[in-house]
């Protein structure tokens, strides 16, 4: 069964660029429950270990430089089936591809700085949310280790 909690992310861009207010609204308007939200400045080795699946690619060089660029905002949303709802929400990885209203049609620059990150499954979503807030506070979600 699908779960009702992504991960999410603003990335650098979006945040220097002071999308944080507009991307937040139509979090909301999408009808998605903000659980929990943080500002984090990644190092060079966490955005290394958080896209580590993505290690060998053409293009991890310049996302790990992109994503530890500046501030970001992590988020865990609550909303049914909120993994798929959530990719929905943001569009296509590319923008030249995303379908209009998506986040990532309004605000992203390019294929690489697209303003939103998502995880792409309930397994991901777990793993992502434990390594922004700490366990205790899934914990108080009914999710993460204890839940
Ligand atoms: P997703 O964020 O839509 O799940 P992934 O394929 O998981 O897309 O890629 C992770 C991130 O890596 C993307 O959001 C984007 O920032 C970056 N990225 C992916 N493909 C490219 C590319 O071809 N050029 C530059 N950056 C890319
Ligand atoms: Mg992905």
């Amino acid at each position: 069964m699908a779960g009702n909690i992504s991960f999410a992310m603003i990335k650098p861009d979006a945040v220097a660029a002071r999308r944080v207010g507009a991307i937040l609204a139509h979090v909301q308007q999408a009808g998605f429950e903000i659980r929990a939200l943080r500002m984090v400045r990644l190092s060079r080795v966490e955005a290394e270990a958080f896209y580590a699946v993505h290690q060998g690619r053409p293009f991890f060089k310049e996302l790990v430089e992109f994503m530890c660029s500046g501030r970001a905002v992590a988020m865990v949303l609550e909303k049914p089936d909120a993994v798929a709802a959530w990719r929905a929400t943001i569009g296509a990885t590319d923008p030249a591809e995303a379908a209009a209203g998506t986040i990532r049609k309004l605000f992203a620059e390019s294929k690489g700085r697209n303003a939103v990150h998502g995880s792409d499954s309930d397994e991901t979503a777990a793993r992502e949310a434990a390594f922004f807030f700490p366990e205790r506070e899934l914990a108080l979600l009914g999710w993460g280790a204890a839940g």
